[in-house]
């Protein structure tokens, strides 16, 4: 078969000094990090719809980039996607791919013909699977873009969306399922309002946990023991989105007892746009429990909305591995590229630049997040910073077996608080620099 990108050949490692302009020079998929495979710890997957589809268009031009592959026929496009998602991810070394129902196949007239479309590409993309050993990270359904959904799919106030939405969701954990992924992610974009003033909102929380528990029943019926994830995001395209950060997903799975099946899928530009930091979030994943997979992308801190660009900040990286390292790993998740290149950045070449340069990035911050540990001057600190609960008091308290009364007499007692010590940022800030860049 013709070779798609005929100008790439496989990408090497080739260490920090490689004067190669397509080379890793950190990204070493062999080498053993923390006990694996540094692509079996990191686990990178290609988005499908921003790799195979995404032209540049944007609200003021039509798109840059001919990803059409020679065709423009709906189907033989399609055949053409999966050959050039197989081809990128042999050439990078990636392991994974993720995708939208309506990435892989085209929309037809009725759901029936959707489906058949599914069928058909689904049977192709398990082939290259078997021939490659490539695997799908998770799937997603699409139900933002059609117009039906202009309301929202699990959310609308009208029923027969919801129920259309249903049959979508269904077929895409067949074909989830059928491809091998062990994620199923719900993502809910146009799950939102506008405006209040049109808006039932605890109506229609209720009516979205009864579809997600729809689809968790059903996935389990089909013997299906892999990961559900909510991935927040703020807003974007809805006005205000309910599954706005991590914290308001993990109050809505608690509330409708979802909390046993779902984790969260963290992406770092939704963290920014809720006013967040990409480490604020996945630490509020991780302490909660709800732990799962990260799109890995990065916004313009001057701009508000959602630029989805390439990761390329160590900083950032490095705090992420950091949370990842600490979380024990990913299981069923991994680091999907959830980045698509700029409008300007228009050659088919320029995706493995983008690719190469967010996996570098990440094998510098998985690198950097085990020196922190290793360097132990941080790690120390914050241990030092809570000794005083260490003793016989800060145990019992802890334990929940003090009272007010009896904190109230110890106050009391001590008049007022005698000693507290810096928090000594600006030190630790100087500390992360060394380890980042010495
Ligand atoms: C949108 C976004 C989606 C989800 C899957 O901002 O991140 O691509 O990852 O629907
Ligand atoms: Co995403």
């Amino acid at each position: 078969m013709s070779e798609l990108f005929p100008n790439i050949k496989k990408i090497k490692y080739e260490g920090p000094k490689s004067k190669s302009k397509m080379a890793f020079r950190y990204y070493n998929p062999d080498e053993v990090v923390l006990g694996k495979k540094m692509s079996e710890y990191m686990k990178f997957a290609i988005s499908y719809w921003h790799t195979l589809s995404a032209s540049g268009a944007d609200m003021f031009g039509v798109g840059t980039a001919d990803k059409t592959f020679g065709t423009t026929e709906d189907m033989q496009l399609a055949y053409k996607k999966v050959d050039a998602c197989f081809e990128m991810m042999d050439k990078l070394s990636i392991d994974y791919f993720c995708f939208h129902d309506r990435d892989i196949a085209p929309e037809g007239d009725t759901l029936e013909e959707s489906n058949k479309n599914l069928d058909e590409i689904s049977d192709y993309i398990v082939k290259k699977q078997k021939e490659s050993g490539k695997k799908c990270l998770w799937g997603t359904a699409n139900c933002f873009s059609n117009p039906r959904y202009m309301h929202g799919a699990g959310t609308a106030p009208n029923l027969d969306v919801f129920v259309f939405a249903a049959g979508q969701i269904k077929k895409n954990i067949d074909i989830s399922l059928k491809l091998g992924a062990r994620g199923l992610v719900f993502w809910g974009g146009r799950e939102g309002y506008e405006t209040l003033l049109n808006t039932e909102m605890g109506f229609e929380l209720d009516n979205l946990a009864m579809l997600l528990h729809m689809a968790v029943d059903y996935a389990h019926s089909k013997g299906y023991d892999g990961d559900f994830y909510i991935e927040p995001k703020p807003k974007e395209p809805t006005k205000h989105q309910y599954d706005f950060d991590c914290a308001t997903v993990i109050a809505f799975l608690k509330k409708y007892e979802l909390d046993k099946d779902f984790k969260l899928n963290v992406e770092a530009n939704h963290a920014t746009l809720a006013g967040h930091t990409f480490q604020h979030e996945l630490r509020v994943a991780r302490e909660n429990g709800f732990f799962g997979s990260i799109d890995a992308n990065q916004g313009d801190m001057l701009l508000g909305w959602d630029t989805d660009q390439f990761p390329t900040n160590l900083y950032d990286a490095a705090l992420c591995m950091y949370e990842v390292i600490k979380a024990g790993g990913f299981v069923n998740g991994g680091l999907n590229f959830d980045a698509k290149t700029r409008r300007s950045s228009f050659e088919l070449d320029d995706l493995f630049y983008a690719y190469i340069a967010g996996m570098d990035a990440f094998a510098q911050g998985l690198k950097a997040a085990i020196a922190i540990t290793d360097d132990g001057r941080i790690e120390d600190f914050v241990a030092e910073r809570y000794s005083s609960w260490n003793g016989e008091l800060g145990t019992k308290i802890r334990a929940g077996k003090a009272s007010l009364p009896e904190l109230s007499a110890l106050a009391l007692a001590m008049g007022d608080v005698e000693t507290n010590i810096s928090g000594r940022q600006e030190y630790l800030e100087n500390i992360l620099n060394q380890i980042l860049f010495s």
